[in-house]
């Protein structure tokens, strides 16, 4: 008998094809919802650091897309995390990991509110993002980022910022880009 996790989730993969959308480049691969289903998918596909340049991952509950569009996202934001060049060997496929184990292990006080997170795998640097429902939900959106700085054995001189997804639209670049930083 397998071990069931608490919500089904479904990983994304977006490449970028210009005679697309954005939203239709991005492709359902797989859904899981017990332990051994998701290390067999996460044993059968590259590791982020090995995708192309302007490939994403994305992580979600089963039924969120992984757009700031989906019902789920419109009221959110996301925890960013921005690596350097050099991170890529080393620190990229292991934070993309244990932040995969956080998410399907529930391993945040506040885990419904939880959407997914996202890989961006990028020539200027990769980033990923750990997507929550609602940015007005202050306590929430700093739990879990708490949480992960600590699960992911950030060291304390470097900040992460949580931005709204609504500010990242329209980046007019006016305000300051982080509504949280822990
Ligand atoms: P990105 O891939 O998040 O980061 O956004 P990057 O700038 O490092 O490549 C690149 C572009 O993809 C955005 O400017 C949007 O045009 C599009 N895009 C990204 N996201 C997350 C969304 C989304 O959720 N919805 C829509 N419609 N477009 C998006």
């Amino acid at each position: 008998i397998k071990h069931p996790l608490q919500n089904c989730w479904t990983l994304w993969y977006y490449e970028n094809d210009r005679n697309q959308s954005w939203e239709k480049n991005q492709r359902e691969i797989a859904s899981f919802e017990t332990i051994e289903d998701f290390w067999s998918l996460y044993n059968h596909i590259k590791p982020a650091s090995d995708l192309k340049q302007g490939t994403d991952y994305s992580l979600f509950k089963k039924g969120i897309r992984p757009m700031w569009e989906d019902d789920a996202n419109k009221r959110g934001g996301r925890w960013l995390i921005s690596l350097e060049k050099k991170q890529r060997n080393n620190d990229l496929d292991r934070y993309w990991l244990d932040i995969i184990l956080c998410l399907i292990g529930e391993a945040f006080d506040n885990s419904e509110d939880i959407c997914g997170a996202v890989v961006n795998i990028r020539y200027k640097g990769d980033k990923i993002g750990v997507w929550t429902a609602d940015a007005t939900k202050g306590a929430a959106v700093m739990e879990i980022g708490k949480k992960l700085k600590d699960r992911l054995h950030i060291p304390p001189r470097v900040t992460i910022g949580y931005e709204i997804h609504k500010d990242t639209m329209d980046k007019t670049g006016s305000s300051s880009r982080y509504s949280y930083n822990v």
